[in-house]
């Protein structure tokens, strides 16, 4: 769609590795906008609905230890088609896969431990980022290139 909205979070590895300069700027170079961003210490609660469809997964108890491990950096992204476009710069889930130039495949090794959340479709995203922030969170502006970035 237009001007879509995405949920993405760096995970703790990716937090504890300081990696996260080097995720919002590719996403600010790309010429989308941040219209939200908090540190957080993510609980179990969040985490079991952020990954309900998962939760009969044999990874899903891990899963949820290394979120709670430490620290995320949430953040919402707004612009043209930035679902999508999110999830091919983030790279394949399994960072075996991902390919280089993508996050994970720049920045992974293994699955377990690939650095970043990104949402997976439009729908998805609307429940996660009112999942992971309140509207009073989110802020509404006007980027200064927005008429050079579009047509
Ligand atoms: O959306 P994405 O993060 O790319 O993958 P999901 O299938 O939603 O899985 C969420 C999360 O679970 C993944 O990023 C790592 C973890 N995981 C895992 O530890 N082992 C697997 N075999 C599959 C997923
Ligand atoms: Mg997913």
């Amino acid at each position: 769609g237009i001007q879509e909205r995405t949920l993405v979070a760096v995970k703790p590895d990716g937090v504890q590795r300081r990696l996260v300069g080097d995720v919002i700027k590719r996403f600010e170079r790309r010429g989308f906008k941040l219209v939200g961003m908090k540190l957080l210490q993510a609980n179990e609660g969040i985490l079991s609905e952020h990954y309900h469809e998962l939760r009969r997964k044999p990874f899903y108890p891990a899963l949820i230890h290394y979120m709670t491990s430490g620290p995320v950096v949430a953040m919402v992204w707004e612009g043209f088609n930035v679902v999508r476009t999110s999830r091919a710069m983030v790279g394949d889930t399994n960072s075996t896969e991902a390919k280089p130039g993508t996050i994970r495949g720049d920045f992974s090794v293994h699955v377990s431990r690939n650095v970043i959340h990104a949402s997976d479709s439009v729908e998805t995203a609307q429940r996660e980022i009112s999942l992971w922030f309140h509207s009073s969170e989110l802020v509404d502006w006007e980027c200064c290139d927005h008429n050079i970035t579009y047509q």
